[in-house]
């Protein structure tokens, strides 16, 4: 679709419509409405070894007291000064030291974390803390109070997901913090897992919010998972064995907005290529390889985090067997009726 020859007079008209804060919409409809997804983000890789200097350095020039949060953003190139790392989601490399406190606030804004070194750290919820350990997959659900602390002898570095653009595009940003640095706990530690994860509920117990009850998803579990299914279950073509973290109250995406996957690669495995309109963020935790996106090749192995955006087709190459966790925006997509997919050459295809 060209935009229509612009005459002089056509010209005249539009300066004097764009006094009026109106623009003809012939000249920019092919850019709104585009054939298929055309992303501003681009495809990037950010190696653990290059970036976790830097990140230990923020921890000699500020406290985590002071800086609220002390993150290092990770900026999509095609997107810089934005904090986003896909065009719809925020990501980030938290530090905190030993006897450090990240004080507690809540937020309109879904998190979640992906520990990536370190272990023995805590992140409190609503009053129930959780021991963090590598692979574990954490939610801050929207609007609960949360701090982390680290009573391990170890700095700890997550990696930071959340759903702020999103949040921000609809202009839905509330944000507090609490008048202490910690809020008060009043439950045992990892009491959600063992209240949710065990197949029952308290009778007459009603849903909160709109995330899973269970707030840890621990690594050895969802790896036990995976490894016991490569026994039964046949390899998919374009994603070996891969699941989705799930609400088990409903069987939904663990988070309203964001969806959560580990999967699994065997060695020399190559996959077929695929895309989604849901930018991907990866983060191997075993295992080294490849992925092709839009024919560049990225190589990566544990704690390296790299970027698919929406619509570009990728295939990964595990040159030992590979776990990769990933997260996109494919929770609300799919809510609103927007997701799509195509795998190899067959037809893009839209759930039912
Ligand atoms: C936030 O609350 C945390 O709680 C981390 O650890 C990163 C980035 C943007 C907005 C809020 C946290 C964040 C954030």
């Amino acid at each position: 679709m060209e935009a229509p020859t612009k005459t002089p007079e056509r010209e005249k008209f539009y300066n004097t419509i764009d006094e009026k804060s109106m623009t003809p919409l012939w000249e920019v409809l092919s850019g709104l409405v585009t054939k298929e997804p055309v992303s501003p983000a681009v495809p990037h890789i950010w190696k653990f070894a290059d970036v976790r200097p830097h990140v230990l350095q923020a921890g000699e020039l500020i406290t985590a007291k002071e800086a609220e949060r002390r993150v290092l953003v990770l900026e999509n190139p095609g997107l810089r000064g934005d904090s986003r790392i896909t065009h719809s989601l925020y990501a980030g490399l938290q530090l905190i030291k030993p006897g450090e406190i990240a004080p507690a606030h809540r937020h309109t804004a879904s998190a979640l974390r992906f520990i990536i070194e370190g272990g023995g750290a805590y992140t409190a919820v609503d009053g129930e803390k959780t021991i963090m350990e590598e692979g574990d997959f954490v939610i801050t659900p929207p609007w609960t109070w949360h701090d982390h602390g680290n009573e391990s002898d170890r700095p700890m570095i997550w990696m930071d997901g959340l759903d702020v653009p999103l949040v921000n595009t609809f202009d839905t940003s509330f944000a507090e913090n609490y008048d202490e640095d910690e809020f008060p706990v009043t439950r045992p530690v990892n009491y959600s897992p063992t209240q949710y994860g065990h197949n029952v509920v308290p009778v007459g117990w009603e849903r909160k919010g709109h995330c899973s009850p269970i707030f840890n998803y621990p690594y050895a579990s969802t790896r036990e998972t995976l490894e016991k299914m490569r026994q039964y279950e046949e390899w998919d073509a374009c994603h070996g064995l891969k699941v989705q973290y799930i609400d088990p109250t409903t069987g939904d995406f663990a988070m309203p907005t964001i969806a959560t996957f580990m999967q699994l690669l065997p060695k020399d495995f190559t996959t077929t290529p695929y895309r989604s309109t849901d930018g991907m963020v990866f983060s191997p935790v075993e295992g080294t390889g490849r992925t092709y996106i839009n024919g560049q090749a990225f190589e990566w192995g544990p704690k390296d985090i790299f970027v698919v955006p929406s619509w570009c087709s990728y295939h990964h190459e595990a040159d030992e067997d590979a776990v990769l966790f990933s997260f996109s925006d494919r929770a609300a997509q799919s809510k609103l009726g927007l997701w799509r997919e195509q795998r190899g050459n067959d037809p893009v295809s839209a759930p039912a």
